[in-house]
C-alpha cells in the first residue's frame, strides 16, 4: 500500500500518476530541496530527508493546512500527511532560499 518514492526531478511528473496513497521522499541537500516542485494526491505523505550535515527545518504557512515541522539534524527525516488539496508553499525556517512548492491534487 505505501511504496517509498525517491523524488528526483525527472519522476515528480511520473509521481502524479500514481493511483494509491504513496510516501514521497524529498531530501534536503546543499541547502536546496531535491525538487522545487511535487505533484501529489490528498492523503499522500511527503517525507523531508536532512542529507546536509548541520539542520535544516520544514514549514508552511498556506493557509490550507499550516504546518510546522520543527527543525532537526543531519540524517533525519520528517514526514507530514497532506490531507487536503492545494498549493502548499514548503520553506525552511534556517535557509530562506530553500524552497518548494507540493501540489496535492484531489
Ligand atoms: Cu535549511
Amino acid at each position: 500500500m505505501k511504496t517509498l518514492n525517491l523524488i528526483v526531478a525527472a519522476a515528480a511528473l511520473a509521481c502524479g500518476a500514481a493511483i494509491a496513497s504513496n510516501e514521497h521522499v524529498v531530501s534536503q541537500k546543499d541547502k536546496a530541496f531535491s525538487t522545487k516542485k511535487l505533484d501529489i494526491k490528498v492523503g499522500d505523505k511527503v517525507a523531508f530527508r536532512n542529507d546536509d550535515g548541520f539542520s535544516h527545518n520544514i514549514f508552511s504557512l498556506t493557509d490550507a493546512m499550516p504546518f510546522d515541522l520543527g527543525t532537526y539534524g543531519s540524517g533525519q527525516m520528517k514526514t507530514v500527511t497532506f490531507g487536503k488539496p492545494g498549493k502548499f508553499e514548503i520553506e525552511c525556517a534556517i535557509h530562506p532560499d530553500m524552497r518548494m512548492v507540493v501540489n496535492v491534487a484531489p
